[in-house]
């Protein structure tokens, strides 16, 4: 077999992202060697072609992964559910959070993504307890990362979805993360999720349709340094088995 490589894409309109560019898009895959060229291609199309702008920066950054620190995952469960409306999702969501996390961090996470004025590329951490904010650099967040999965898809599924699954999977394997919550940036695309106890809600109407503002939240329960849930988020690679 040859070897696996991590390659990772981000993409900015009006600069770098750490000249103050506004974050278009950012993906990244886990691939052989002889995919790598292939895979590339593909993440500078979605650089230039997403629905929220055209990348005027795009990084791409490839390095090789050792079989060694590959961490292996099972595919958490997925459950779809039904709503009609946007406050409907809501409710829902919140009634899921609410078997892992405090009331006050719930409410707390919708007030943190409802006030946000741009999109960060990363997630904002709460205390699960008292929904104090736990990440460093509020603009950017923490941002999940070395990533994908591997074999066949359990079943069909789009592109938004099968990047969340992975992310969700792995946020989930962190010991002291018990949940998360999520919907798109995409002013197009409505669907979210909240995840915990190991199963992928589903929730469809999680924003207004032509929302360009999205965003996650991930609940933190243990009294287990930030820095290790941050570097364990951040940079251990992990493959999620379907
Ligand atoms: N790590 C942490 N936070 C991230 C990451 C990451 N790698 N990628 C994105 N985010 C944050 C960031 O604040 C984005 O603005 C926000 O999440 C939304 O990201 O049909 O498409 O990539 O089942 O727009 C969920 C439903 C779709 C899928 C989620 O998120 C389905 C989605 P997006
Ligand atoms: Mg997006």
């Amino acid at each position: 077999m040859m070897g696996l490589y991590s390659i990772r894409m981000r993409g900015a309109e009006g600069g770098p992202h750490e000249e103050g560019g506004r974050h278009i898009s950012g993906a990244e895959r886990i691939v052989e060697e002889s995919d790598l060229e292939s895979i590339a291609a593909s993440l500078i199309h979605r650089a230039l072609q997403h629905s929220k702008g055209k990348s005027d920066f795009i990084n791409i950054c490839i390095d090789a992964v050792h079989d060694e620190d590959i961490m292996y995952v099972d595919c958490i469960a997925i459950e779809e559910h039904k709503s009609e409306s946007v406050q409907e999702s809501h409710e829902l969501a919140k009634d899921l959070l609410q078997s892992v996390v405090n009331y006050k961090a719930v409410e707390q996470a919708f007030t943190e993504l409802g006030q946000l004025s741009g999109n960060m590329r990363g997630a904002i951490l709460l205390d699960a307890n008292t929904g104090v904010r736990l990440d460093q650099d509020h603009m950017r967040g923490v941002r999940v990362s070395h990533m994908d999965a591997c074999g066949t898809e359990i079943r069909p599924m789009n592109v938004h979805m099968r990047e969340a699954l992975v992310l969700a999977t792995k946020v989930q394997s962190c010991s002291g993360i018990v949940g998360e919550l999520c919907w798109s940036d995409d002013p197009d695309y409505t669907v979210g999720y909240v995840a915990c106890n190991g199963v992928y809600h589903r929730i469809p109407n999680m924003k207004d349709m032509g929302t360009p503002i999205g965003g996650r939240v991930f609940f933190v329960d243990i009294n287990r340094p930030i820095r290790e849930i941050v570097d364990y988020l951040e940079n251990t690679t992990v493959l999620v088995r379907w």
